[in-house]
């Protein structure tokens, strides 16, 4: 996936009118957004396509699917014919799980990411303690599109080394989770940004600033 700027909006407004004027002030700068449960569920799966079709973008699923392959597919399914290019998978869930989303996406042409490790410092308990194994299942399956930790950027970095360097990583938790944009970008492809975006007074000259940076 080809993501400009490097920056992804992590759109989590929860007012479907806020969130897509907010979006549409940023919108010349960047042509990815991450929508997840917040809007979703606020707005119905509908608002994918309107962000699309309003915004010219294209838009990544956050839906961390993490259920039996038979039900991973219907969601999947579901997701990619309402419009979504690429949606976010858990890795925990094992092989077969994330399988059944691979072949998903494969048959509508979307792709999928694999959420290896996460951000929020209680991911130390548990899935941080098998991100590297779900990386290495992820290089076995040709999973291509992984998400890793800007806030762990030891974890981001043996992320990067298994799944190597043709491989796509994108990067959640820059800003208010206290990662640092440019040392996640040495190791990740595109950082995904939320609140320090959409919360800020002045979206717009937010975004610019942080690609002035980059
Ligand atoms: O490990 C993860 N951390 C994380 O923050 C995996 C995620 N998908 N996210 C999502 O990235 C989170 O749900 C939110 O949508 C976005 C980060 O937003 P912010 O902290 O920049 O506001």
């Amino acid at each position: 996936m080809r993501i400009e700027n490097n920056i992804i909006l992590a759109m989590d407004l929860t007012d479907p009118a806020e969130a897509l004027r907010v979006t549409g002030q940023v919108i010349d700068y960047i042509d990815t957004v991450k929508i997840g449960y917040p809007l979703v569920l606020a707005a119905g799966i509908e608002c994918i396509q309107e962000f699309k079709e309003e915004l010219q973008c294209q838009v990544i699923a956050d839906f961390k699917v993490a259920d039996i392959p038979e039900t991973n597919e219907k969601i999947c399914n579901i997701t990619f014919k309402h419009g979504a290019d690429a949606i976010i998978v858990h890795g925990f869930t094992g092989p077969d799980s994330i399988k059944a989303c691979m072949d998903a996406a494969n048959k509508i042409g979307g792709e999928i990411f694999l959420l290896t490790d996460m951000s929020h410092p209680g991911s130390g308990k548990f899935i941080g303690k098998v991100s590297e194994e779900i990386a290495k299942i992820g290089v076995q399956l040709g999973v291509e599109n992984y998400v890793a930790p800007a806030t762990k950027i030891e974890s981001l970095k043996s992320i990067r080394r298994i799944v190597g360097d043709d491989a796509f990583i994108i990067s959640p938790g820059v800003g208010f989770q206290g990662g640092e944009a440019i040392e996640t970008l040495k190791f990740a492809d595109a950082i995904i940004v939320g609140r320090t975006i959409y919360l800020s007074r002045n979206p717009r000259k937010t975004i610019k600033d942080l690609i002035d940076i980059l």
